[in-house]
C-alpha cells in the first residue's frame, strides 16, 4: 500500500474515534464543586459541624418534568443569636432552576442565597422548577450557616447537606431488568443472534482461526458481500424485534409491558436501524457481489477502501444500539427533530451514541459511494458501454450518486448536532428557529434516502422481472431515463416534510406538485415492469418472481396513498398518524420483499445451491400476508397519532392494533423460516449449476460460487444482448 494512502486512512479513522468518543464528553451543566462552594462558608468556621440540624421540607419523590416545587429550608442548633443576623444559606443543584419566593431569598448564578434582609432568619422557602427532562437526577447541594450575630465570624458555625431528587424516568432502560419481559426479549433476541452465529459457524465444519482471519481482513469483493450480507441479517433481526417490541405494547389498550421510555427507544432504533444498517447494507451486500461480476470486473476498484466500508457501517450499527446498554438507546424518533436532541430534553448519551453511529456510517457510505462510481466507470469489460449496463449496475449507480449528493448534508446536520450538544454551538436553537434549519438539512438527506432504500430492490426487480418473464426488459432506455428524472427531482421535495412548518405557500405549493411530478418516472417504470409481462410465458412457480410480484402489489399500495399526502390539504390531516406508518411501510416494506426476491435470487450464485422450495413457499405467503394483516388495519387508524406508546379503550383503536400486532408476528416467524432455510440449504440444498434460472446477464457466466478472480474466461459483451 502506497504510504499516502495509510497516511490517509489513518487520519480518517482517527477522526473516526474521536467522534465516537464525543459522548464521553459532556456539555451538562456544571455540576457542584464542592471546594468553591465549600470555602464560601469557611468564613463561618474551618469545617462543617453536625450540630447543626438541617431540615429540607417538599422534596418530592421524584420530579416531573418542568414542574415548580417548593422547598422549605431550615436548620437548628448552632451558636445562640443574639444579634441581627441568625444564619444564611445556600442551595445549588446541577439540574433545573430556582426561582425567590419573597425577598429573604435571591438567585446568585443559578444558586439560591439568602438576602442581606433574610439573614435574620433560619428559615427559607423556594422554587426549584424542574428540568425539562425526567431522565436525569437532580444533584442538591446545601450548606447553612448558623450565626451569632456578634458581626465576626468567630463562634459561627455551618453544615452541608446533600440530597438528591430522582426524574420519573431516570434510570429508566439504563440497567437491564431481566423481570421485565420486554428486556427479557431484547436479552433473548441477542442471545439468539449469537446463538445463530454459533450454528452457522459450526456447520461450517473447518471453521478455524484461518477461516477467521480469512473474514476479518478478506478484502474480496465476494467476501464482502457475503459480510454485508450477514451483518445486514443480524441488523434486520434486531430491528425487527424492536418492531415486535412495540406491537406487543401496543397489543391491547392501557398496556404496561414497556415503559414509555423504553418504548421510544425502540421505536427510534427501529426505524434507524431498519432505514440504515438493515434494509440499505442488504442491497449493498447484493452491490458488492453482483456489480463487479455484472460488468465482467474482477474486483471493485479500491478493494481495500470496499473492507474499510463495511468495518466502519458495523462499528457505526453497534455503537448506535450500543446506547440500550448504557444510559438509554436514542429516543428522538429516527428524524431526531429538534430541540429534543438537545442537551437539555435528552440529556443521557443515547443521542450522542446515535450521532456518532451515524458519522461512522456516513464514513462507510462516502467511501462505498467512490468505489462503485469507479468500478461502475472504469471497470467494466471494454465490450460493455454505459448503456450495455445490467439494470441491477444502473439502479446501484443511480443509488450511490443519490448517496453522494445526500449524505454529506447528513453529516453537516449531526456534526452540527454533536456541536450544540458538546460545545453549545446553538446551530439549533429553536430561539433562533434552529428547529426548522434542522428540519430543511435532516429532510434534504431523509427524502432521497428512501430513493436510495427503494432503487436496488427495483434493480432486483429489473433483473428478476425478464429472466423468469423471458422477455427483455419493456422501455429499458425509457426506465434509464426515468430514473435520472426521479433522482433529480427526488433532491428537490424535501420540504414535502414541512408543510406545516409555516413555510412560504407559493414554495408549499411548489414542493407539493413537485413530489407529485416524481410520481410520474416511478409510474413509467412501474408500466414499464408490468408491459413487460405483455404476451409473454411467465414463469410463476419461481420464487424470485413470485416475491417480486408481491412487492409490486404492495408497492401500488404505498404509492397511491403517498399520493394522497403529496397534497397539502390531505397531508395537514395526515401527518403523524397511523395513515401515515401504514402508507411508508407499504413503501419500505415492499423494497424488503423485493430484496427477499433479490436472496433467492442470487442465493444459488452465491452458495452454489438452491434455497429449499417448499420453506420458501411458506416464507412467501406468511410474509406477504403478514405484512398486509399488519398494515391494512393502520390506514383506518389516520385519526391515532403515531409514536405513542398507550391508549385508552375509549379510542376505538384497540381492534386494529390488535390485527396488526398479530400481522406482525406471523411476518417474525416467517423470517424465522427464512433463516432456517438459508443456514440449511448452504449445505444441503440441491445443487444449483451456473446458470439455474437461465440469466443472461454476466454473473450466471461464470461458476457458483465464482472463483477469487471471478473468471476463468473474461465474459464479452454480444451486441444488443442487453436490450
Ligand atoms: C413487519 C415488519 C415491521 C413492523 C411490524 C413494523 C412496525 C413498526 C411500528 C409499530 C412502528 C412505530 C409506529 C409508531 O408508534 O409511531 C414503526 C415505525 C417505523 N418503521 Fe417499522 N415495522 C416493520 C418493518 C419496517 C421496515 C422494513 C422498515 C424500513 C425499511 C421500517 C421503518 C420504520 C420507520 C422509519 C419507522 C419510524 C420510526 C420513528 O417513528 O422514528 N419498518 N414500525
Ligand atoms: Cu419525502
Amino acid at each position: 500500500m502506497n504510504t499516502n494512502y495509510k497516511k490517509y486512512i489513518s487520519l480518517i479513522l482517527l477522526f473516526g474515534m474521536l467522534l465516537a468518543l464525543a459522548p464521553q464528553m459532556s456539555a451538562l451543566p456544571g455540576g457542584i464543586s464542592g471546594a468553591t462552594v465549600t470555602s464560601g462558608c469557611m468564613c463561618h468556621g474551618a469545617a462543617p459541624t453536625d450540630d447543626i440540624a438541617i431540615t429540607v421540607e417538599g422534596i418530592p419523590e421524584e420530579f416531573m418534568a418542568d414542574e415548580v416545587y417548593t422547598l422549605t429550608i431550615s436548620f437548628s442548633g448552632g451558636p445562640e443569636a443574639t444579634g441581627e443576623n441568625h444564619g444564611g444559606f445556600n442551595l445549588k443543584s446541577n439540574y433545573g432552576t430556582f426561582t425567590t419566593t419573597d425577598d429573604s431569598t435571591q438567585i446568585l448564578e443559578n444558586a439560591a442565597i439568602h438576602t442581606e434582609s433574610g439573614n435574620n432568619q433560619r428559615s427559607w422557602t423556594i422554587d426549584w422548577t424542574a428540568p425539562n427532562s425526567d431522565k436525569v437526577s437532580a444533584d442538591f447541594v446545601l450548606l447553612v450557616n448558623s450565626v451569632d450575630g456578634d458581626g465576626t465570624s468567630a463562634g459561627d458555625e455551618w453544615n452541608e447537606e446533600k440530597f438528591t431528587i430522582m426524574g420519573q424516568n431516570a434510570g429508566s432502560g439504563s440497567v437491564i431488568d431481566i423481570g421485565d419481559p420486554a428486556w427479557l426479549l431484547i436479552v433473548g433476541s441477542v442471545l439468539g443472534i449469537v446463538v445463530a452465529i454459533v450454528v452457522v459457524l459450526y456447520r461450517k465444519e473447518d471453521f478455524g482461526k484461518k477461516e477467521l482471519m480469512h473474514w476479518l481482513t478478506t478484502t474480496n469483493h465476494k467476501d464482502v458481500g457475503l459480510l454485508y450480507l450477514w451483518a445486514s441479517i443480524i441488523f434486520a433481526v434486531i430491528g425487527l424485534a424492536l418492531s415486535v417490541l412495540v406491537r406487543l405494547q401496543l397489543v391491547v389498550p392501557d398496556n404496561d409491558f414497556m415503559t414509555g421510555d423504553l418504548f421510544n427507544q425502540a421505536v427510534t432504533m427501529h426505524g434507524a436501524v431498519m432505514v440504515l444498517f438493515a434494509v440499505s447494507p442488504m442491497s449493498f451486500a447484493f452491490a458488492n457481489y453482483m456489480v463487479p461480476l455484472q460488468i465482467g470486473a474482477n474486483d471493485m476498484a479500491f478493494p481495500r477502501l470496499n473492507a474499510f466500508s463495511f468495518w466502519t457501517l458495523v462499528l457505526g450499527g453497534l455503537t448506535a444500539a450500543s446506547g440500550f446498554f448504557f444510559e438509554g438507546a436514542a429516543d428522538v424518533g429516527w428524524t431526531f427533530y429538534s430541540p429534543l436532541t438537545s442537551v437539555d430534553y435528552s440529556p443521557g448519551s443515547g443521542v450522542s451514541l446515535a450521532g456518532a453511529g451515524l458519522v461512522l456510517l456516513i464514513l462507510s457510505v462516502s467511501a462505498s459511494t467512490i468505489n462503485f462510481l469507479v468500478t461502475i466507470l472504469r471497470h467494466r469489460v471494454p465490450s460493455m458501454g454505459v448503456w450495455d449496463m445490467p439494470m441491477f449496475t444502473w439502479n446501484m449507480f443511480f443509488t450511490v450518486l443519490l448517496m453522494l449528493a445526500i449524505f454529506p448534508a447528513l453529516l453537516s446536520a449531526v456534526l452540527m448536532l454533536v456541536g450544540d450538544r458538546v460545545f453549545d454551538t446553538g446551530f439549533f436553537d429553536p430561539s433562533i428557529d434552529g428547529t426548522t434549519w434542522w428540519l430543511h438539512i435532516f429532510w434534504f438527506f431523509g427524502h432521497p434516502e428512501v430513493y436510495v432504500v427503494l432503487l436496488p430492490g427495483l434493480g432486483m426487480s429489473m433483473e428478476i422481472v425478464p429472466t423468469f418473464v423471458r422477455k427483455h426488459l419493456y422501455g429499458r432506455n425509457t426506465i434509464i431515463y426515468a430514473l435520472m428524472v426521479a433522482s433529480v427531482l427526488s433532491v428537490l421535495v424535501w420540504a414535502h416534510h414541512m408543510f406545516i412548518t409555516g413555510i412560504d405557500p407559493t414554495f408549499r405549493k411548489i414542493e407539493s406538485i413537485g413530489t407529485e411530478l416524481i410520481s410520474v418516472p416511478f409510474a413509467l417504470i412501474y408500466l414499464s415492469l408490468i408491459a413487460t409481462f405483455y404476451k409473454s410465458k411467465p414463469d410463476f412457480t419461481k420464487l424470485p418472481l413470485a416475491f417480486v410480484m408481491g412487492a409490486v402489489g404492495i408497492f401500488l399500495v404505498g404509492g397511491i396513498t403517498g399520493v394522497y399526502l403529496s397534497s397539502v390539504a390531505m397531508d395537514v390531516q395526515l401527518r403523524g398518524t397511523y395513515f401515515l406508518v401504514a402508507h411508508f411501510h407499504y413503501t419500505l416494506g415492499s423494497v424488503a420483499v423485493m430484496t427477499l426476491g433479490g436472496i433467492y435470487y442470487w442465493y444459488p450464485k452465491m452458495f452454489g445451491r438452491l434455497l429449499d422450495d417448499k420453506l420458501g413457499w411458506w416464507h412467501f405467503w406468511l410474509t406477504f400476508l403478514g405484512i398486509n394483516l399488519t398494515f391494512i388495519p393502520l390506514f383506518g387508524l389516520w385519526d391515532m397519532p403515531r409514536r405513542i406508546y398507550v391508549y385508552q379503550e375509549a379510542a376505538g383503536w384497540a381492534d386494529q392494533q390488535l390485527l396488526a400486532t398479530i400481522g406482525s408476528l406471523v411476518v417474525f416467524v416467517a423470517q424465522v423460516i427464512f433463516f432456517w432455510n438459508f443456514v440449511r440449504s448452504m449445505k444441503h440444498g440441491k445443487e444449483a449449476g451456473n446458470n439455474p434460472w437461465d440469466g443472461h446477464t454476466f454473473e450466471w457466466l461464470t461458476t457458483s460460487p465464482p472463483p477469487t478472480h471471478n473468471w476463468n474466461e473474461l465474459p464479452v459483451m454480444e451486441a444488443s444482448s442487453s436490450e
